[in-house]
């Protein structure tokens, strides 16, 4: 499948908010791409130094994309910023149907609030590497991720579905790339 990730990182307003942004690379990101790279097709959209511009870069990058899923990764102060960007991306994908999953700390700490977004229609809590690609899975055979764990979603008829959390991951030398990356 293609799975557009964003990294809407950035506050679309002042020199403050510019010196706000983090310059180092988003490492949960990475870590998820990593997870899902072998099986799907990723393009990653990361707003870092576009806050001036976003509106064209985001449209520039997508360009011929045509994904399947939105994954968007937030943090509490930057949630507003990617609710913009979410906003954005409905009105230009061609498709504007497709899922749109939410990680990343503010999903995992407040996953009802999230959830209660129109723009949201799944949220990963917790570590993505497992559910992730188990939530890909269904959605490659249009199935809803009843089960999923990590995942809470809204179902055909909008109503919430809290599946149980995932445990922390023990092995953590088990998310090392495959062999051959
Ligand atoms: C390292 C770190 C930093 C580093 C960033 C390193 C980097 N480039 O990634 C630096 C020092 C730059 C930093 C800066 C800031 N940080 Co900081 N940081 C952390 C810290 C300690 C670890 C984050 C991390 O790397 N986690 C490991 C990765 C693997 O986990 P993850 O990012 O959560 O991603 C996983 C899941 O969330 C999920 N996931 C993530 N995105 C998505 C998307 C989808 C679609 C799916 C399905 C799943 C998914 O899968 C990932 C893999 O398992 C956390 C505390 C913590 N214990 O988490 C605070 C934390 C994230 N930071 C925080 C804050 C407030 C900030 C700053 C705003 C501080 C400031 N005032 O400037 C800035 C913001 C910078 C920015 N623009 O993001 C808060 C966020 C609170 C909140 N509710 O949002 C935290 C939680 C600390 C705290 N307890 O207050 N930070």
């Amino acid at each position: 499948m293609d799975v557009l990730i964003v990294n809407p990182n950035s506050f679309f307003s002042s020199t403050v908010d510019l010196l706000n942004a983090q310059i180092t690379p988003n490492l949960g990101i990475a870590y998820l791409i990593s997870s899902i790279e072998h099986e799907h097709r990723v393009r990653l959209v990361d707003t870092t130094f576009h806050s001036e511009n976003f509106r064209q870069y985001i449209s520039g990058k997508i360009k011929g994309f045509n994904p399947d899923v939105v994954g968007i990764s937030t943090l509490s102060f930057n949630f507003q910023a990617s609710l913009k960007i979410a906003c954005l991306l409905k009105e230009i994908l061609p498709d504007p149907d497709i899922p749109f999953i939410w990680g990343g700390v503010h999903s995992t700490v407040v996953p009802e609030a999230v959830l209660s977004e129109p723009l949201v229609d799944a949220v990963c809590i917790g570590e993505g590497e497992r559910s992730f690609p188990a939530y890909l899975e269904r959605l490659k055979y249009k199935e809803e991720p009843y089960g999923v764990e990590g995942i809470w979603f809204k179902n055909k008829e909008g109503k919430i579905i809290k599946n149980s959390l995932r445990p922390f991951i023990q092995d953590l030398d088990s998310l090392l790339p495959r062999p051959g990356y």
